[in-house]
């Protein structure tokens, strides 16, 4: 097994590459520490009195549930004294967190999902943390929202961390996807797969099922030509999985192939879809071309989307790129 642990492989990294300056590894490596601490609360589940809801909502007008509002408060708190950010975005903060005065301000901007898929915390399913960097755009003096209105392209670092079974973190800062898995006797990451390849063809999608009723008709004739099997136009059987936890769909695509949409519907049509732009569909997408699939709204590509708000939503077709560019084409035929 390798011996290559996650500080090892950024240094490496910055040796072969020079994608990661300190400040950038300093970075990741508080990020990964975070979600070391999240990974212990979540394990602890009903001995650490950390399972059900808060009480509170999100700007979203979500339910939060404790473990939401602890891992954002860990994710908070890890990273605003170290000198590497300037400031932080949350799905569970409604504006901007600028790195207090009392701190030195760094060149880096972090977004968050501090815990995605927050109706499976207690069922006992796999979560996760989602995150994304940006530069601060240059000669700016103060911090604000505008800041981190970027195009996913413009991201430096992506990944999450999945509390499954294992918790694995899994990491792009432009040269491929690289997975860490957490030993719990040592404490530290250690690289267990790099140059991670997600096949073009699949025969496995993931879709809530129940929403079909209320789908666009392209999302509604690709599943229809799926479910139709081998007597089908596309000549083969597929198969079906729905974790309802974005984190654990993308790893099993990351792992084995497959497709993920969660498209725009008609029951709230005014808005893109789902799940959110800047802290979710933007670092999945990266993780995803770069490990050779694709990821659209349908019609453009996700990184290349222009976001005009912080907590902007999008609707969502990633994984296996023959399938993405499938569903993507019948949109505009
Ligand atoms: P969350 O960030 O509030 O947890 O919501 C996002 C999650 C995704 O992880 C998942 O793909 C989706 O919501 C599931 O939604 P649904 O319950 O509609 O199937
Ligand atoms: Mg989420």
């Amino acid at each position: 097994m390798s011996n290559t642990s996650l500080t090892r492989y950024l240094v490496e990294q910055q040796r072969t590459h020079g994608h990661i300056p300190g400040q950038l590894r300093l970075l990741i490596e508080v990020v990964a520490r975070a979600c070391k601490r999240i990974s212990h609360a979540v394990n602890k589940g009903a001995l650490g009195d950390v399972l059900g809801s808060a009480g509170t909502g999100n700007v979203q007008g979500e339910i939060q549930k404790k473990l939401d509002i602890i891992a954002n408060e860990v994710l908070i708190e890890a990273n605003e004294w170290g000198g590497h950010l300037a400031g932080m975005a949350s799905e569970e903060m409604e504006g901007i967190h600028v790195v207090p005065n009392r701190y030195p301000r760094g060149e880096y901007l972090l977004l968050f999902d501090p815990l995605d898929g927050s109706s499976n915390i207690d069922v006992n399913v796999s979560i996760g943390t989602i995150f994304s960097v940006l530069r601060m755009p240059e000669d700016d003096r103060g911090v604000d929202e505008g800041d981190f209105l970027q195009a996913g392209t413009k991201q430096v670092a992506a990944g999450y961390c999945i509390y499954g079974p294992q918790t694995t973190l899994v990491l792009t800062v432009g040269d491929g996807v690289a997975m860490f898995t957490l030993d719990r006797e040592q404490g530290s990451f250690v690289l267990t797969q790099e140059d991670v390849r997600i096949p073009e063809d699949t025969k496995e999608f993931a879709i809530n099922m129940s929403n079909m009723r209320h789908w666009d008709a392209p999302v509604k004739r690709y599943i229809d030509e799926c479910l139709a099997g081998k007597e089908g136009p596309r000549g083969k059987d597929f198969n079906m999985r729905w974790v309802a936890s974005m984190v654990a769909d993308v790893h099993r695509i990351l792992t084995r192939g497959g497709i993920f949409m969660y498209p725009w519907d008609k029951r709230e049509p005014d808005k893109p879809g789902k799940l959110r732009l800047m802290y979710e569909a933007n670092p999945m997408s990266w993780l995803i071309e770069q490990a050779g699939g694709a990821a659209t709204n349908g019609r453009e590509r996700i990184l290349d989307l222009q976001p005009k708000k912080l907590h902007e939503r999008v609707s969502v077709i990633l994984g296996s790129k023959n399938e993405v560019e499938r569903v993507t084409r019948y949109h505009t035929e």
